[in-house]
């Protein structure tokens, strides 16, 4: 009995200790309430802006990914980095920093004519090197190089003359130059650094210079977080709020202390997210100006992808790398101007939209909506009628938004009892109206009404997002993970698998085709097969191996093409909901990659 005794005292002593603890102070629903409105008053222009321009300008650009006469194959801005640039040697571009042609009203007339609402600059990158007059290090832009001049005053004078919300970028943690910043390890012992002396002395003070000398700051976009603990970006999101309370903080901040979320490099989610977040994207490879750089994406890509990402609520920050004597490549130019060709005419379907209503992708292009109104975004322009699936509310009126009259379009819409599906059909003309995407605009009464659920698509097909699975988990360790963009990360163990409920409306014989995801690492890209895996639908199943039957790409995942394997054929006999299981019965691992799984796509046979 000994053992009950000792049982009951630890438990009272626990119990003793819990009520001898200071309560915690209660937290009332108007401080929880007057935060989440602070951060949507904050939140306000941002959302409505939905197109932003992203500029990294530094001592980089004048090295334009060359060092020695040797190209650099990664990105332009990490040059130093990469080659392991001593601190000195580096800092002697800044004798060469003198952007003659920079002209700040030509910046912003660019971005500006391109129908972007805000602009983000580098303040300082990973490199250290202020890009702005700082006080608090003489290694900046003034002191540091033979132009003596703050291009961010300029910036700031322009963007207020045009509208346009003048934003930072600012490197907190990674600080190559700094011998406390993280990530210079060819100069600086890392044991013997310190992390906060350099947030403290360098981040702090700096950040308070740019909140302070350029007027308001629209957004202060912080980058790697490396190493910055919870506190330190808590402190710093506070910091840069009770400076400018109206300066949005970025997510990179780190730490949840940012006011939304921030997507990975040029990836685009594979659905509909409901939060706010942000896609970095660039125009090429790089970041910051490599000469070498050619490999521009095209206007259409562009706006495919801005009408995308807002189509599933998010912003779209495209960058512009301007050349060390401050020029913004003509490729950059002409591409922007193409764009805000497209936004003139499609505008209203962009600014101040919220996401589609239907939470997947469409192969079609995609959807935005405001109160009253839903836009169909058009890429690929149907040979006949436009088919909608899944809409309940009623069609009042419908026309292109390139056709300035707004003359209807003739619409039928009906519900089929038999497959219980609500169809919209759209006559269209026979030519697309627009370059890149052509935008028709449905007006109904009040929020739209559609059938959320996985479905299949008019052309038979029905494809299940990695996005969409349920995933089904087994022992402990290292779990498999969704990412961003709806890609199955680490998954290596066999017994886990993913399942979705979808709805089919015309059953019949499908082939089955896996997509799974290149893997991209800096310039390396790869992919792993040889997974042996098996698909469960109403009692059959399908059983075969992952391998290389081809890539496709398009400009959803232009960085991560997806790898074809068809598996089988599969037969579902009735409409209605079905279950689907997919189950690896082997997972190959030999390159670490594992069963990259982007979607399950279902093509009917006929
Ligand atoms: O390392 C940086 C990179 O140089 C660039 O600034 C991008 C922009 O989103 N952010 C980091 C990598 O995610």
């Amino acid at each position: 009995m000994e053992w009950i005794k000792r049982v009951v005292l630890i438990a009272l002593a626990i119990g003793l200790a819990a009520c001898s603890q200071k309560p915690e102070p209660v937290k009332t629903e108007t401080s929880a309430s007057t935060a989440q409105e602070l951060r949507d008053k904050r939140l306000q222009w941002w959302r409505a802006a939905r197109f932003g321009m992203f500029i990294h300008w530094g001592l980089y650009s004048v090295a334009a990914g060359e060092w020695k006469g040797k190209q650099e194959p990664w990105i332009g801005e990490w040059i130093m980095k990469r080659d392991k640039i001593p601190v000195a040697e580096y800092a002697t571009l800044a004798k060469q920093f003198n952007p003659v042609k920079f002209n700040a009203d030509t910046w912003v007339g660019i971005a500006r004519n391109a129908g972007m609402k805000y602009l983000t600059i580098t303040a300082k990158h990973h490199d250290g090197f202020a890009m702005f007059g700082s006080k608090v290090s003489s290694y900046n832009v003034v002191d540091a190089t033979p132009w003596h001049h703050d291009p961010m005053k300029d910036l700031s004078a322009a963007c207020a003359k045009d509208g346009i919300r003048f934003c930072f970028y600012y490197s907190q943690a990674q600080d190559w130059h700094d011998p406390n910043g993280v990530g210079n390890d060819w100069d600086y012992d890392e044991s013997k650094k310190d992390f906060h002396k350099y947030f403290e002395d360098l981040v702090k003070p700096q950040v308070k210079e740019l909140l302070t000398n350029y007027g308001p700051i629209g957004l202060m976009w912080f980058d790697t977080p490396f190493k910055i603990s919870k506190e330190e970006s808590q402190e710093l999101a506070a910091w840069v709020h009770r400076i400018q309370p109206e300066t949005i903080v970025n997510g990179r901040i780190g730490n949840g202390a940012g006011d939304y979320e921030e997507m990975g490099d040029n990836q685009i989610p594979g659905g509909v997210v409901k939060r706010d977040w942000e896609v970095p994207a660039t125009m090429n490879d790089t970041w910051g100006y490599k000469k070498a750089d050619h490999n521009w994406k095209s206007t259409e890509t562009i706006v495919r992808q801005l009408v995308d990402i807002v189509g599933k609520g998010g912003n779209y920050l495209l960058n512009v790398g301007p050349t060390g004597e401050g020029v913004i490549p003509q490729p950059s130019v002409e591409r922007l101007a193409q764009i805000g060709e497209w936004m003139k005419v499609n505008g209203d379907s962009i600014y101040s939209t919220t996401p589609s209503p239907f939470p997947y992708e469409f192969d079609w292009g995609a959807i935005t909506t405001k109160p009253g109104k839903i836009f169909l975004q058009i890429i690929d322009w149907p040979k006949h009628d436009f088919l909608l699936y899944g809409l309940k509310s009623k069609v009042n009126n419908a026309y292109l938004l390139a056709d300035a009259q707004h003359t209807p379009l003739k619409i039928t819409q009906n519900h089929d009892d038999a497959k219980n599906l609500d169809i919209l059909r759209i006559s269209l003309p026979a030519k697309a109206p627009d370059p890149y995407v052509s935008v028709v605009a449905l007006e109904i009464d009040g929020q739209p009404q559609v059938n959320t659920a996985l479905a299949q698509q008019p052309d038979h097909t029905i494809t299940l997002p990695g996005f969409f699975a349920d995933v089904h988990h087994s022992g402990s360790g290292e779990h498999l993970k969704m990412d961003n963009r709806g890609v199955a990360t680490n998954w290596f163990n066999k017994d886990e698998w993913l399942s979705w409920d979808f709805e089919v409306s015309d059953p019949g014989t499908f082939a089955v085709t896996l997509l799974t995801s290149e893997k991209r690492q800096r310039e390396k890209t790869d992919w792993e097969g040889g997974h042996i895996v098996r698909v469960e639908v109403g009692g059959k199943t399908v059983e075969g191996k992952v391998t290389n039957q081809g890539r496709l790409s398009n400009f959803r995942n232009l960085l991560w093409p997806d790898v074809v394997s068809k598996l089988g054929t599969i037969t579902i006999e009735k409409p209605g909901m079905i279950h689907l299981a997919l189950k690896p019965v082997k997972i190959n691992s030999e390159k670490k990659i594992g069963f990259m799984l982007h979607a399950v796509r279902l093509t009917p046979v006929r």
